[in-house]
């Protein structure tokens, strides 16, 4: 078997509804970039890469096609199911860019499933679960508004609710995260995500401020090391998200009792083989994460859910996707919702998902 093209396609993903608005962005469109890799044998796997926006961390659409654009020549021909090898190759003719990188893995991962005819989770050491949990990110948004979406969300099914805070007044967010706690029903856990944007001293102030309120914190501070002084001094469980950007800043991590919990997404890691580590090294550490990514459709959905509903569940935080930000799916038999705060596995082998890219849709670019 060997692969004989690889094709980008663009699909916008504009956000419904608010601009979503963490402490150092607020975004209203997203641009994902579709991989499709075609085999000889005419098995054909689909991948996605959806950085958040060009600012959030060093990722952006055009840096991620450009990065395909180097790499795609060298995996033509190459056999498809021996990912590792073409994993080597990708490394082998570029450094870094693993966010590009993960579109790849993902398809190929995808092309596996539907040549073995098992769902990639299965793959994967197989679903201890068929349904997963999602959570839901309130952006960041006034007390009032904030505790509306949180009874809302809760009233929907979900049993875990992220809020962003940061970016702002001290005082908002100490507000914000107090408001939100008294209306958290039993069961109903919290995560507050500064996404970087707050300095050590509020980082700090914030937790002594919420002393009585139980949730943990996740990403305080712009840098590893100022996270690591913030832990020192809060009452609170500390979780790492965007400074863990590989295998060995989570090691690092680990080492260091550097915190209590991860963020994790599976293209700033290198995709689902990375997150596969990961995750391993996570269990045998007894730490729990989460299987998110920055954002995208129905292909990067089910990416995280395959690999997230492999996670013993008492390790599994949950698998946020981007489905209620995104109006329609590329699927739409078998697209990636969430109902009652719960996700379903697709039950097609691999990814499970036809993305829908006409035989007579213009590639960006194609090769082989
Ligand atoms: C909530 N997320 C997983 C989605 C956005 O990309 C931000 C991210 C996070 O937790 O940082
Ligand atoms: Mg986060």
């Amino acid at each position: 078997m060997r692969i004989v093209e690889i094709s980008m396609f663009h699909r916008p993903l504009p956000i419904n509804g608010e601009p979503y608005r963490m402490a150092l962005q607020e975004l209203t469109s997203l641009d994902s970039t579709l991989v499709r890799i075609t085999t000889d044998t005419g098995v054909t796997g689909f991948g996605e890469f959806c950085p958040l926006g060009s600012a959030y961390q060093p990722q952006h659409m055009l840096g991620g096609r450009a990065a395909l654009e180097e790499i795609c020549p060298y995996l033509i021909g190459l056999n498809p199911l021996l990912i590792d090898r073409a994993y080597d190759v990708m490394n082998q003719a570029l450094c870094g860019s693993l966010y590009a990188k993960s579109a790849i893995d993902m398809a190929l991962w995808d092309i596996a499933g539907k040549v073995y005819g098992a769902r990639i989770c299965d793959l994967l050491g197989g679903a201890v679960r068929e349904q997963v949990p999602s959570y839901y990110a309130i952006g960041l948004t006034s007390p009032e508004k904030a505790v509306e979406i949180a009874r809302q969300k809760q009233a929907q099914g979900f049993r875990r609710l992220q809020l962003k805070v940061g970016g702002r007044e001290l005082e908002e967010d100490i507000a914000t995260v107090r408001k939100v706690s008294e209306v958290l029903g039993n069961g109903t856990v919290l995560a507050v995500d500064a996404n970087r944007g707050l300095l050590p001293r509020d980082a700090i102030q914030l937790s002594h401020a919420c002393r009585e309120q139980r949730f943990v914190l996740e990403q305080p501070c712009q840098t590893y090391e100022q996270c690591l002084a913030v832990r020192q001094h809060i009452n609170h469980p500390l979780y790492l998200d965007e400074v863990i950007e590989d295998l060995n800043t989570l090691l690092r991590a680990i080492s260091d009792n550097a915190a209590d919990g991860f963020g994790m997404k599976q293209s700033r890691v290198g995709g689902i083989s990375q997150m596969r580590t990961i995750r391993d090294v996570c269990a045998s550490a007894g730490l729990p994460m989460t299987s998110d990514d920055s954002w995208g459709g129905d292909l990067v959905a089910s990416a995280c859910l395959q690999l997230g509903a492999t996670m013993q569940p008492n390790l599994c935080d949950g698998v946020w996707i981007a489905a209620p930000y995104i109006d329609g799916h590329y699927d739409q038999d078998n697209g990636i919702s969430i109902e009652q705060g719960q996700l379903s596995l697709p039950a097609g082998p691999g990814l499970g998902i036809e993305p829908g890219i006409g035989d007579d849709e213009k590639a960006l670019i194609s090769f082989g």
